[in-house]
């Protein structure tokens, strides 16, 4: 950029956020996101792009990895009695992998239902961190004003986990073009990258042809379960959660993209009842997940109707957590329509549109056998 003459007026840019990496009598050279290249250019300096980082420019709605964090400490510092910023450790690279808690007496464990959003387990699957980030302000901004939410705030112990995959999703935006990346970026050898972190959980890994065993493929599993740091610090996260041999997290939301689809496990075998999901735990899945997609207008099924994938988080979250778990693919329906890469402005619109699905699973967390009127018999 240009037009920079004196100390002061690189103090501004810096200011603005950007990082100056050189200077050349009026020229700055700086690493900025696209929306810091826009409030330097609102300070009246000419910016000229070499190389993007971050969004492509007409992207700059999404949020890369550090707006991301920085709009999570902003948000957690502006609530500080309701929200937390954790962390579930590192991800392959080293990025810290945020976890978010939100609960009335937030820095206390009480004795309430947990729930737990997370999101962009694949890298492409921005509108997902997007998601997260709507649930953290929807739990937040509006806690005290509104009483629904204000309701499941105190009642309820929500965790949000915005960002599965920091390494991927950084990669798929590098010199801001897509990379249309979906898996992490563990280095396999021969010049091989990344495993599918939906292929990559405990519960019937690999076991029918849901997935891949070779490195090349968008689908491989990896050599074991877990191998991936990231599952590695989400079960760590989950299992940390099983207190007094109960697990406290009740039921969940995976979010991905796209279909626009509400989907249930299993996800390994279209059998719809197996081992450990009996038919009235069928019934109640099937019920939650039509009722969560008559409100946002998405197809709800169990998650093999769409294609066997085995290795997926929600198997692994009922199967041996007992956690009602659900899929979420959203915005758009097709790929004519944005595909992986829907324009920023429908982040708004698309995020809203799984308020009231994300809301209900949240009251429906104390007892979800309520939804076929079976609390009596299990709650
Ligand atoms: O992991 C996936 O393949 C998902 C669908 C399953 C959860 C059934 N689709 S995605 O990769 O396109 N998000
Ligand atoms: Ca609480
Ligand atoms: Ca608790
Ligand atoms: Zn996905």
């Amino acid at each position: 950029m240009s037009g920079a003459w004196t100390g002061a007026d690189r103090s501004r840019i810096a200011g603005a956020g950007a990082a100056i990496d050189s200077v050349q009598n009026d020229r700055v050279n700086i690493t900025a996101t696209a929306a810091e290249a826009q409030r330097i250019e609102r300070l009246g300096y000419r910016v000229t792009r070499v190389r993007t980082e971050g969004f492509p420019a007409a992207d700059a709605g999404y949020h890369d990895y550090a707006e991301m964090m920085a709009d999570l400490d902003k948000t957690a510092r502006a609530h500080p009695t309701i929200m937390r910023k954790l962390s579930l450790g590192k991800s392959y690279e080293g990025r810290d992998m945020p976890l978010i808690k939100i609960s009335d007496n937030v820095a206390k464990d009480e004795d309430e239902p947990e729930i737990l959003y997370d999101a962009h387990q694949h890298a492409r699957e921005h509108l997902t961190v997007e998601m997260a980030l709507y649930l953290v302000h929807l739990y937040t901004d509006n806690y005290g004003k509104d009483a629904r939410i204000t309701r499941i705030v105190n009642s309820r112990e929500i965790w949000i986990v915005p960002d599965m995959n920091p390494d991927g999703g950084e990669y798929d935006i590098k010199g801001g073009t897509y990379h249309n990346w979906r898996k992490n970026r563990q280095p396999l050898g021969a010049g091989y990258y990344g495993l599918d972190l939906n292929r990559n959980w405990g519960y019937k890994f690999g076991c029918c042809f849901g997935s891949s065993n070779q490195v090349s493929s968008e689908i491989y599993r990896g050599p074991e379960a877990f191998w991936a740091p990231e599952t590695q610090r989400l079960r760590d996260f989950v299992l940390s959660r099983r207190i007094g041999g109960k697990q406290q997290i009740r039921a969940a939301i995976d979010f991905h993209t796209y279909s626009e689809l509400v989907l249930w496990p299993y996800g390994y075998t279209n059998a719809t009842t197996a081992p450990g999901l009996n038919a009235d735990q069928q019934r109640t899945f099937a019920a939650l997940g039509k009722m969560f997609a008559r409100s946002n207008g998405y197809t709800a099924e169990q998650s093999s109707s769409l294609y066997i994938t085995d290795g997926s988080v929600i198997d692994w979250l009922w199967a041996t957590q007992g956690v009602w778990a659900f899929t979420f693919e959203m915005y758009p329906a097709s790929p004519e329509a944005g595909g992986f890469y829907p324009p920023a402005s429908t982040i708004a619109p698309q995020t809203a549109r799984n308020k009231e699905a994300s809301l209900l699973l949240a009251e429906y967390a104390d007892c979800a056998y309520r939804v076929i009127g079976k609390q009596p018999a299990y709650c």
